[in-house]
């Protein structure tokens, strides 16, 4: 076969030089507007020779293209494809646009998608360290990771070595010693007596575990009402939420459809981000991790302000809501541990005033007064908020008061009010989805291990390096903390996450990885985990896979198809673990009963629509000719469109219109009647005051709270920037350091991609007035510190920054400086540490650090060497 580059300088259309140009060209056209850095680009445009120009060309196959990554969108992306070359791409173009219906256009990294699964540094071939050495110990040389040279070996030999290792370690210590992500290979580790895994929070924080048990919904479709119904808000108030850069797809289009529709804007947040200035809103700045204060002061004025201007909905929460005040706890309670109580410091002799929450998270007592008029029972007031501030220590209490705000205004379960999440695919738009794949059919495989091990995100690094953690039973099952002893020997990353680059603690995180005898990553390209591994090994993307589904709201269903053959060497993660279960001695039937096409078989069986009564109905029509041409096994059916049709098509998404039957108004049925639609809380109301949650976290023993929301300062939050808080004077870390997502990269995806690097530049962001203080200036080189780890970027002055705030955009892969200790590459996590509080929250928006002007000159990243070792040439 033909190699993808072979293809290429055959294709008449593209000599290899113009194709990169051509696409170059294309993406430059489509860099948006917006703060993505203010460092101006030093790169020069190549002037070389003119590339061919692509845009008549039309005799190829628009190919429904995937774009599978974890950014909350799922668009439509289509690749020209003619004699088996990518020619260009475009998006969907399956409808007109409209704001009831729109289009699922993709973004600027959707779109430079080619870039990233046809760029040079896709990984070719399977690769050892070199001087790894089976039998563990000193043999694996094990300091060496991330330093060494790699070595290209044969398929045969990874699997032999891998497969000879995981035996050597499990006769001589046990499953225990294996810790794994959770893929195709952790699979067999299962069937081969179990392996460790880990938990953690991560999107959500406290959105994790505590929602379903104070009464507030933990998803954003649950819990606000539909985007057409948004559109009756009259107030929208925003505590943090960025749809134009963290949501990708339509989020921010139908926040201008609120602007469009009358409503007011006010944004309360430490950056007043490009979603923002998109509905002109007001900014009242507010430092990162201290929401918690910040709603409790609203709520003190709320009271306050109550008989002057009514502002609570009484009858709401009498009717709603238990714990409030002294007369309606719930039974057994001591009554003075109600919230108004609290509130009003009754009992404790400080009363959480504005004055008294001004102090901590920075807004002014007068603007918070004005935020508790604005969500006042009169207003229709839609208060939204993305997971961001609640991925935050000591945050286990902030969807309680969140309810608690929401409820005191009474704006659950009725048209133009709602309070609760808005974000990730479905940002700015509730309800439950109207449209989904069916499931593939393989059986699930239970890890033996999985009832009495698994590792908290926060403490798993530390669990390798130091030998011991605490047992908490998973991510939902909170049971009274234990200390076990514990000597991982393998880490196996085979899932699609980039651990080590995306937890808490990388610099312990890289100390765990060069303790073990064995690292393995299945990667696209030289990541983070691989490139402080001993094998990596090459897979294809989903560009080469049969095909696939893909969702992100509650009205489009992708099916993409394959574009391009198999890169390379590359395999597919199962095909992977199937060879090295093999050499287990394992049954790969066991885990894949059957092949891929069937397994995309029975998701278009099993593909369902919701019509406008509520019924789930089936999607696809499938006849005989259908099951015969897939050589599968299955029944004709009757559904909306055929099985090609959707395949060439590429999507199926629900016409929308403003008095169709599809409006969803969160919380309605339990609003009209809470006796006869209980929720699943103890009592079937909303909990402001939560014994069970109090005693789930407390018996976890990280840290303490109490059944009502209270405010307790987080260990490296907004206090620990002070030697003395309470005078005023600044500590060795004197700013909070939190990460926006950014939109060069999704996570960790894409931050290789060479237009990208281009168009978003990934800086430091502060605020103009600190970076005077410092001497800092645009474009300067900076040093970040913090107690953990150190890294340099370059500076963005800028006023959208509040004074005390530093922004670090999330997910740049870690590039350290082995002489100095300093990663260039400015990863967010080489700042946060391992600390562990509450559920187990990873909180990387808590972290304190300190800014200096750096005198080396940093390259622009897109100047930066692509990561391709020798042994891929
Ligand atoms: N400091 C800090 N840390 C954070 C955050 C933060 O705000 N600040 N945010 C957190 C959040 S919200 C999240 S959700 C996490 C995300 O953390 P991750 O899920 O770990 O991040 P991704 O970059 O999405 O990781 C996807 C990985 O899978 C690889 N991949 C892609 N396709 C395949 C495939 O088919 N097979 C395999 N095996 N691999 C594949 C990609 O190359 C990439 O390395 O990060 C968290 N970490
Ligand atoms: N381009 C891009 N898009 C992404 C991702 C990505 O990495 N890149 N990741 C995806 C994933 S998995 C997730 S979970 C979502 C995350 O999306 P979000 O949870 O929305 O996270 P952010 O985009 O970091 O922050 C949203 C807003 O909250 C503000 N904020 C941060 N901390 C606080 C706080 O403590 N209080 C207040 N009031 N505001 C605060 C930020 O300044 C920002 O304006 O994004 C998804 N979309
Ligand atoms: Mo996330």
């Amino acid at each position: 076969m033909a190699s993808y580059m072979e293809k290429v300088r055959q294709s008449s259309e593209l000599s290899r030089r113009g194709f990169v140009k051509a696409s170059a060209a294309a993406t430059a056209a489509l860099a948006v507007g917006g703060l993505a850095g203010c460092a101006p680009n030093k790169v020069e445009p190549a002037k070389e020779d003119k590339a061919p120009d692509v845009r008549n060309v039309t005799d190829g196959t628009w190919v429904t293209a995937a774009c599978w990554h974890n950014c909350g969108g799922r668009c439509l992306n289509k690749a020209l494809v003619k004699d088996g070359v990518v020619i260009r791409q475009k998006t969907d173009d399956t409808h007109e646009d409209s704001p009831d219906y729109p289009q699922q256009r993709a973004c600027v990294r959707g779109r430079a998608q080619r870039n990233h699964v046809l760029s040079s540094d896709r990984l070719k071939y399977p690769m050892k360290r070199k001087s790894w050495q089976p039998g563990g110990g000193e043999n694996s040389h094990g300091d060496m990771r991330g330093k060494d040279e790699w070595e290209r070996i044969t398929w045969d030999e990874a699997y032999t070595y891998i497969a000879d290792e995981i035996k050597r370690i499990k006769d001589a210590h046990g499953n225990r010693a294996f810790f794994a992500d959770g893929g195709p290979v952790s699979k067999f580790l299962s069937l081969y007596g179990g392996y460790i895994g880990h938990w953690g929070t991560t999107s959500r924080g406290a959105w994790t575990y505590t929602p379903d048990v104070v009464g507030i919904a933990p998803q954003p479709n649950e819990g606000i009402n539909d985007r057409l119904d948004m559109r009756n808000s009259e107030v929208v108030v925003m505590f943090g939420t960025n749809p134009a850069w963290s949501s990708a797809g339509n989020p921010a289009y139908h926040l201008l459809q609120m602007k469009k529709a009358g409503a007011k804007f006010v944004a309360v947040d430490p950056f007043y981000n490009d979603s923002y200035a998109l509905v002109d809103a007001e900014w009242i700045p507010c430092r990162p991790s201290t929401d918690m204060a910040l709603f409790l002061g609203i709520a003190n004025a709320m009271l306050e302000l109550d008989g002057e201007k009514g502002l609570i909905d009484w009858d709401y929460l009498n009717a709603h809501t238990v714990g409030f005040d002294a007369d309606h706890m719930p039974e057994g309670e001591d009554p003075a541990g109600n919230f108004k109580d609290y509130v009003l410091g009754t009992h404790d002799g400080t009363p959480k005033s504005p004055e008294w929450a001004s102090k901590i998270c920075g807004v002014s007592p007068e603007n918070i007064r004005y935020l508790a008029e604005l969500v006042g029972k009169d207003n229709k007031a839609a208060i939204l908020m993305a997971w961001a501030s609640a991925r935050t220590h000591n945050a286990d209490c902030l969807p309680q008061l969140v309810m608690t705000l929401g409820a005191m205004g009474g704006h659950f379960g009725k048209s133009g009010h709602m309070c609760g999440l808005s974000c990730h695919s479905r940002s700015f738009s509730g309800g439950t989805y109207l449209i989904g794949a069916g499931s593939n059919g393989l059986p699930s495989i239970k890890n033996p291990l999985a009832a009495t091990e698994s590792i908290n995100d926060t403490e798993m690094w530390n669990a390798i390096v130091d030998g011991k953690y605490t047992y908490a039973g998973g991510s939902t099952k909170k049971v009274p903390g234990e200390p076990r002893e514990v000597d991982i020997k393998l880490i196996y990353h085979d899932s699609m996450n980039a651990k080590l680059q995306t937890t808490d603690g990388q610099a312990k995180g890289i100390e765990a990885h060069r303790k073990v005898d064995l690292v393995v990553t299945h990667s696209l390209f030289m990541t983070t985990n691989a490139a402080y591994s001993d094998f990596v090994l090459p897979i294809e993307s989903y560009w080469e896979k049969e095909g696939g589904f893909l969702q992100g709201n509650r009205e489009a269903l992708i099916y993409h198809s394959k574009v391009i053959d198999r890169m390379y060497e590359c395999l597919s993660d199962e095909e992977i673990a199937s060879e090295i279960g093999k050499r287990l001695g394992l049954n790969s039937e066991e885990v894949f009963p059957f092949g891929v096409k069937q397994q995309l078989f029975n998701q278009f069986a099993g593909a369902y629509i919701v019509d406008e009564a509520g019924e789930k109905q089936p999607l696809v029509t499938i006849t005989e000719d259908d099951i015969k041409e897939w050589e599968c096994e299955g029944e004709p059916q009757e559904g909306v469109l055929g099985m090609k049709e959707l395949i060439e098509q590429g999507m199926y998404q629900i016409p929308r219109s403003p008095d169709d039957g599809y409006t969803y108004i969160a919380y309605e049925k339990f609003v009209q009647d809470p006796e006869a639609n209980p929720l699943k809380t103890a009592s079937g109301k909303q909990e402001i005051y939560c014994a069970p949650l109090r005693d789930a976290i407390n018996g976890i023993g990280y840290s303490k709270i109490e059944a009502i929301p209270t405010y307790v300062p987080p260990q490296e939050g907004v206090e620990a920037t002070y030697s003395d808080f309470e005078v005023g004077v600044k500590g060795d870390y004197p700013f909070q350091v939190y990460n926006p997502h950014y939109l060069r990269r999704s996570h960790t995806v894409f931050d290789n991609v060479q237009w990208l690097r281009e168009t978003w530049p990934n800086p430091v962001f502060i605020s103009v007035q600190d970076a005077k203080e410092k001497g800092i200036e645009e474009g300067d080189t900076v040093l970040l510190t913090s107690p953990h780890g150190k890294c340099l970027r370059t500076a963005c002055p800028t006023q959208r920054f509040m004074p005390g705030v530093i922004g670090l955009p999330h997910g740049a892969w870690v590039d350290m400086d082995e002489e100095k200790g300093i990663d260039r590459a400015g990863s967010d996590n080489i700042l946060t540490g391992q600390i562990q509080s509450g559920q187990g929250v990873s909180g990387w928006n808590t972290c304190i650090g300190n800014i200096e002007k750096y005198q080396e000159e940093l390259a622009p990243d897109c100047e930066q060497p692509m990561r391709i070792p020798e042994a891929q040439m």
